[in-house]
């Protein structure tokens, strides 16, 4: 898209100037260490690349190119009549770093209604798998099924040149992420919904858009709850799973479908994105054992019971994040404003109060804390989007708008195939002895 692409091809001297500059002068600046410790503890901490799109400050949150959580909320430009930014706007933000004008987020959401069509092969792979396919699969599936579409690829086999990569993979990560809600609605549809098919409206948001597919469209509270959702959960800087395995795999250049691809494999595990789903299966578990809404004290109870049997409580805990998730407080002021007499809504905030002291009282627990996916499910449910194995697609319909972004300005970067190193247990056993300081 012209916009899109003459944004950044106006920045990109600029940011190439920046690192070249780095590059030239600093090559062998030492970021950090690594230690034995962080080795088998997933890497944890280790800096392993640049990427501007955002940043996860540990005690403070998500940055959205330098905007927090609330910033956003007030300042990306909303369609008339709703309180919640377009996802428009937020999808130019990422992609330009500038805040778009409501003419420009307009724009990014027209020429997303130009592809908004999911192919028929592909909804004949996704009707073609068995009925217990997990949704992540299908949606995953059908992300690579389109992959025929990518223009990278088809350019890159005529000789595309290397600086022009970019440009291609932008075209394929506006086209890709417009057929999103599509796609997700007709995997929702065919799974919970009697099979219906129901083609966007072109009158209608993004985000909006897949309230009418999945037949919500005269509920307006539900739009806005999707219009929140594919805002928050959209990027959370560029080192976590499903971002991490995404720009692992475009580094080959592989193009975006085949890295979005890659990337929805990584959140649907339950460490990662699995967790919205298994978080609200959980809850449901502890209003069933109460029968109910159940008192500070026997929640106290029963969650001390499940850690000392080595239970880990979904929704809670974060690997960078030391204090509450602000998308988690987001959607609690949402709840607050248009769902105060929510049953699970009340569970999830009697949990907020009774289970941090006791992470806490743990003394492994790094933070005590809860994340997005510690809310986001029972939002859905109150709803009626009550089939929880689905909640994990949501999260991924709005995550590619991060990891496509970082795929396009890694290629505008002309950034390496990546290819870190591994050693064996007796190579650093060698080195231990060798005197490496400990
Ligand atoms: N409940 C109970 N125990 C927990 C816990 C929780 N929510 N979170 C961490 N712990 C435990 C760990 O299991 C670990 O125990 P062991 O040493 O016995 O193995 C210990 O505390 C230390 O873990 P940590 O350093 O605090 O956490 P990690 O960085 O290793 O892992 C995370 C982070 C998110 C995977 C973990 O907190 C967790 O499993 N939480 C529940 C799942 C969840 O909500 N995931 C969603 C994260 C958001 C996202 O990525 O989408």
């Amino acid at each position: 898209m012209d916009l899109l692409k003459e944004k950044i091809a106006s920045k990109l001297p600029e940011y190439r100037e920046r690192e070249n500059r780095i590059k030239k002068d600093h090559s062998n600046f030492k970021v950090c260490d690594v230690t034995v410790d962080q080795i088998y503890s997933g890497i944890r901490g280790v800096m392993v690349q640049v990427s501007d799109v955002s940043y996860v400050d540990p005690n403070e949150g998500i940055r959205l190119r330098g905007y927090t959580v609330p910033e956003l909320l007030e300042i990306l430009p909303k369609q008339p009549g709703s309180k919640l930014p377009l996802a428009g706007g937020l999808y130019y933000l990422l992609m330009v770093d500038e805040l778009p004008t409501p003419e420009e987020a307009a724009a990014v959401e027209a020429e997303w209604r130009k592809y908004a069509g999911v192919p028929d092969y592909v909804l004949a792979v996704i009707r073609a798998m068995p009925a217990d396919t997990h949704p992540m699969t299908l949606f995953s599936q059908g992300i690579l099924a389109m992959q025929r579409e990518s223009r990278f690829s088809q350019e890159y086999a005529k000789g595309l040149i290397k600086n022009d990569y970019w440009e291609s993979y932008l075209e394929d990560s506006v086209r890709l992420t417009a057929k999103l809600p599509s796609l997700a609605a007709y995997i929702y549809n065919h799974r919970y919904n009697g099979d219906k098919y129901i083609p966007p409206d072109p009158t209608l948001d993004w985000s909006a858009n897949f309230a009418h597919m999945i037949g919500k469209s005269s509920d307006e509270d539900y739009k806005e709850l999707c219009r929140l959702f594919f805002f928050l959960h959209s990027d959370h800087e560029g080192a976590n799973v499903s971002a991490h395995a995404s720009w692992l795999v475009a580094s080959a250049l592989s193009d975006v479908y085949l890295a979005s691809s890659a990337g929805m494999d990584g959140l649907a595990g339950p460490l990662h994105g699995l967790a919205n789903q298994e978080c609200l299966r959980w809850l449901l578990g502890v209003r069933a054992h109460f029968g109910g809404i159940p008192t500070r004290e026997a929640l106290k109870d029963f969650l001390l019971e499940q850690l000392s049997k080595g239970a880990v409580i979904p929704g809670y805990g974060h690997a960078v994040l030391r204090i509450t998730d602000p998308r988690f407080t987001a959607q609690l002021d949402f709840a607050n404003q248009y769902l105060p007499d929510d049953d699970l809504i009340s569970l999830v905030k009697t949990i907020y109060e009774v289970l941090p002291p006791l992470l806490i009282q743990t003394g492994k627990v790094k933070n005590p804390w809860p994340n997005v996916d510690a809310i986001n499910g029972a939002l859905q449910y109150h709803f009626g989007v009550t089939q929880y194995e689905f909640y994990t697609v949501l999260f991924g319909v709005s995550r590619i708008l991060g990891l496509s972004t970082h795929a396009v300005w890694a290629r505008a970067m002309n950034k390496p195939i990546e290819r870190p190193k591994s050693l064996t247990t007796a190579i650093l056993e060698e080195m231990i002895q060798g005197g490496n300081p400990s």
